[in-house]
């Protein structure tokens, strides 16, 4: 196995721990923690369960101790597909306790996205629900992974297992539970959006994800007396960490899961549990601002909410401000480190128009130009980040590696910002070619590269659109070859590649041609800004 590293030059490592960001905490020192202090405190709240701090534990334990018992070993990684319910807890508190190292894929991935988290961790085991909250069945999906992944030995289902092993069934000798971890060393893999190719592997060590999500919680006002609502899916880096369930875990407070983050599912949980915290896209952050209108749900004891993953533009703030009783906040983030925050009570104009500024006095923020120099303060420039909780490095990709980061050790966003005085962020943009459909990153040559595997597909190009209710949708534009294809038809054969759903292109549109220069050759990159141009251009025509 590709030993799992996130390291800081000893310099950064030392400046971090004196700073008392990194505090040598660990996942199964934290929740030891906390079920000795609260035993009988609510922990998780979801599918008809109530767990108390001690419960938590103790089914983490068990599943920990199952783990082993499988014949599971420290070190080795376990692709986790778990949608909002309980046992997304016990389960990845369990691998921590075991010293396993959890995957996480969203719910929507397929075995498409699957397989290369699989290969690329070199997985031993996957853990899904009978079940998704949308009644997908995970059993088919998991046989299809076995065969696509050789090294996986062990699948785990939670719900009627099949031939699987129940994860309701684990059990084994607590005494044979390893040590805590090294606080230093890598504690999962979180997954990037994807903006280039397939999504990359995320290493967050104990030490730095750990601090983020506790000063994320002092920004966001998150205390053990906070309800935390897990909307979006619990995987994701957002609802997981900004201040999200392990900032909410971590305080001691509740977290309620919401299977879906439809109005009709989460308004009710908010008004029975009283919930004072939660964190949505912007699409959704409309949704929930017009159906606040109807009154029908009381929705007073929510304090903050929290809105991020893509841009909310001023009016759309204002808007979800002026409906909901919660103070909005905005955030800025990505699973490979760097979150941005408006506080809580900066004043309207910073809330509503900026994404926020960085969480810690330690993140290094800058601004640059094409060239790589500093842009003058209030410029659009590409951000780069470094500090204390931003990765140096991708899991098992020196490509994607010499891309991303600078020789000095900057994480290359991709992002398109300026700075306001007082450190805060507009996003403008990007600098990459991928689709942010309300939230969900799409990268276009991933898509282009599945519809260029349909015999009837010559070439294609995969854009952004800007769309009213996801913020952006995806275009495909398909120069057919041989007997034409159909749009209809075009979508369901990507659905058959086993891609998540979001991925599939929302529209598709067949040319003759893709422009050329007189030179003969443009990039994948100016071809799509060119093809993008002419369809808002034709659309604003109509
Ligand atoms: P991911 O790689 O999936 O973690 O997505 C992180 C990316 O989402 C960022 O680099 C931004 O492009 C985008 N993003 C996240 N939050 C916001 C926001 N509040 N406004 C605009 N873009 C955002
Ligand atoms: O989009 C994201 O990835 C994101 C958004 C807000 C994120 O990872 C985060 C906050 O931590």
């Amino acid at each position: 196995m590709i030993p799992l590293r996130q390291e800081w030059p000893p310099e950064f490592a030392a400046r971090y721990r004196a700073a008392g960001h990194w505090r040598g905490e660990t996942f199964p020192g934290f929740l030891r923690q906390r079920a000795a202090e609260r035993p009988e405190a609510l922990a998780v709240i979801g599918g008809g369960q109530r767990w108390t701090y001690a419960e938590l534990h103790a089914r983490a334990e068990a599943a920990a101790a199952g783990f082993l018992a499988l014949g599971l070993r420290p070190g080795e990684r376990v692709v986790v597909q778990l949608g909002n319910i309980p046992e997304f807890f016990p389960a990845v508190f369990g691998l921590f306790l075991a010293g396993l190292v959890p995957v996480y894929a969203l719910p929507a991935h397929r075995i498409a996205e699957l397989a290369h988290f699989a290969a690329k961790s070199e997985a031993s085991a996957y853990i899904a629900a009978a079940r998704g909250t949308d009644g997908f069945d995970h059993r088919p999906l998991a046989r299809a992974l076995r065969e696509a992944a050789p090294g996986l030995r062990h699948v785990v289902i939670v719900g009627e297992a099949e031939e699987f092993t129940a994860f309701e069934s684990l059990d084994g000798d607590r005494a044979a539970l390893p040590p805590d971890p090294d606080p230093a060393s890598v504690a999962f893999l979180q997954i990037s959006g994807g903006t280039t190719g397939l999504s990359k592997l995320i290493p967050r060590t104990h030490d730095d994800y750990i601090y983020s999500f506790r000063a994320s919680n002092e920004i966001c006002g998150v205390t053990a007396e906070s309800v935390f609502l897990v909307a979006l899916p619990a995987a994701h880096n957002f609802p997981m960490s900004s201040p999200g369930h392990m900032g909410a875990l971590y305080a001691g407070a509740r977290v309620v899961l919401s299977p879906t983050p439809s109005p009709e599912t989460a308004f009710p949980l908010i008004a029975q549990e009283r919930v004072t915290i939660t964190g949505l896209v912007p699409p959704l952050a409309l949704l929930w601002a017009q159906a606040a209108a109807g009154g029908r749900h009381d929705l007073s004891s929510l304090e903050v909410l929290l809105v991020g993953g893509a841009k909310l533009t001023p009016e759309a703030a204002r808007r979800v401000q002026d409906a909901l009783p919660a103070r909005l906040q905005q955030v800025f983030g990505m699973a490979e480190g760097l979150v941005n925050y408006t506080r809580l009570d900066d004043p309207d104009p910073i809330v509503l128009e900026t994404q926020g500024r960085p969480i810690s006095p330690d993140d290094e923020v800058r601004i640059v130009d094409d060239l790589g120099e500093e842009v003058p303060e209030g410029e659009p420039g590409y951000l780069l980040a470094r500090g204390p909780y931003t990765i140096r490095a991708y899991h098992n990709d020196d490509a994607a590696n010499a891309r991303s980061f600078t020789p000095d050790g900057f994480y290359r966003t991709g992002d398109v910002v300026r700075r306001l005085p007082g450190g805060y962020l507009v996003v403008q943009g990007r600098a990459g070619d991928h689709i942010n459909r309300a939230g969900e990153k799409i990268s276009a040559e991933e898509i282009e590269d599945h519809l260029l595997a349909h015999p009837n597909v010559f070439d294609a190009a995969v854009v952004s659109v800007p769309d009213e209710f996801l913020g952006e949708r995806s275009c495909a534009f398909v120069i057919p070859q041989g007997e034409r294809p159909r749009a209809p038809a075009l979508k369901a054969w990507m659905r058959g590649r086993g891609i998540a759903e979001f991925k599939v292109p929302d529209q598709i549109v067949l040319v003759e041609a893709f422009e050329t220069t007189a030179a003969g050759k443009i990039s994948r990159r100016e071809l799509r800004a060119r093809l993008r141009a002419r369809l808002l251009a034709q659309e604003n025509a109509d």
